[in-house]
């Protein structure tokens, strides 16, 4: 078999030893792995260093506005179902900025995936608190602390119907791999949050933090990831211990299926030379 490698030769602007370097290994693997090549493959992303993952990535490419990744990737995906659609964004591109797309998009159930770097800061912009920064966490702005309760991503998804939820850490690539396959296999929205160390602006939350904490649900039980309130007590621990791997999962119904659009043409296959635009406007136009 013929296995697509998806290596850019591209330079990588991201800091030696960040946390990122793992997810893109990660996903690099799970991409082989899925048996697709580059041309089936379709990653988007907003703005920040999460979002900067797709150039470093020999696939299509769609990187847009801050927050505004989720709208781009739904779209692509209703017009063209045969792509596989992936979204590489952060904390503050995804809970933040683009938190009401995260709520509505969840609800609507689009079969994409969703890859939240979470380094529990703005990188790019050079270490504001995030959503998800431990309170009291000091920085250049917030510099008594942060005084805002942490946004629970997992929690808030699982509240909002998400079928799929899922939490990694970029110093266990296998382990994040195989989440990240088991995400884009699965149809409908899949989120998997990754812990994700920033190693210039997080002094906290560093690799040795998130080492001495996480553990994978299912290493010592057997851990039941279709009961909803286990998985809303799994995702809410944090501290001490910190669970990764499939914390939910379940199989339900998609927009595409519910909408009719896999029983029809993809937009992307339709007709547009020979298509007579003119009835349509006619149409709106006696109707207003
Ligand atoms: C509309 C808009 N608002 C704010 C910014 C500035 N900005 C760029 S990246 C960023 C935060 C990125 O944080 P996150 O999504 O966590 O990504 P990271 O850099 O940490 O990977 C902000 C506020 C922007 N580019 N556009
Ligand atoms: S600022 Fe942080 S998140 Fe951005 S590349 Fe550097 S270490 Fe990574
Ligand atoms: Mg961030």
């Amino acid at each position: 078999m013929n296995i697509h490698d998806f290596k850019s030769t591209d330079e990588i602007a991201w800091c030696p030893g960040c946390g990122n370097f793992g997810i893109l290994g990660a996903l690099e693997l799970a991409l082989k792995k899925s048996g697709l090549s580059g041309n089936q493959v379709l990653l988007v992303s907003g703005i920040g260093q999460a979002a900067k993952t797709p150039h470093y990535i020999k696939a299509n490419c769609f990187n847009g506005l801050h927050g505004r990744a989720l709208p781009v990737a739904v779209a692509a995906k209703m017009a063209n179902r045969n792509l596989t659609v992936i979204v590489t964004t952060g904390d503050g591109d995804c809970y933040g900025e683009g938190g009401n797309h995260f709520l509505h998009n969840i609800r609507r159930n689009v079969d994409i995936t969703v890859i939240v770097h979470d380094n529990q800061i703005y990188g790019l912009t050079k270490g504001q608190a995030s959503p998800t920064t431990d309170p009291g966490f000091v920085t250049k702005v917030q510099t008594d602390g942060s005084l805002l309760q942490p946004f629970h991503p997992l929690q808030t998804a699982l509240a909002a119907g998400a079928g799929f939820i899922a939490r990694g850490f970029s110093g266990e690539k296998n382990h994040l791999s195989e989440l990240l396959l088991e995400a884009i296999n699965y149809r409908g929205f899949a989120l998997i949050d990754v812990l994700q160390p920033c190693v210039s602006f997080n002094k906290k939350n560093t690799f040795q933090w998130y080492s001495e904490r996480v553990y994978k649900v299912n290493e010592d039980v057997a851990y039941d990831s279709s009961d909803k309130e286990q998985a809303f007590r799994k995702s809410g621990e944090w501290g001490k211990r910190i669970p990764i791997g499939i914390i939910y999962r379940e199989e339900k119904a998609t927009y595409e299926d519910k909408s009719g659009l896999n029983n029809r043409e993809p937009l992307v296959d339709m007709d547009i030379e020979n298509s007579d635009i003119h009835k349509a406007l006619h149409h709106y136009a006696i109707l207003t």
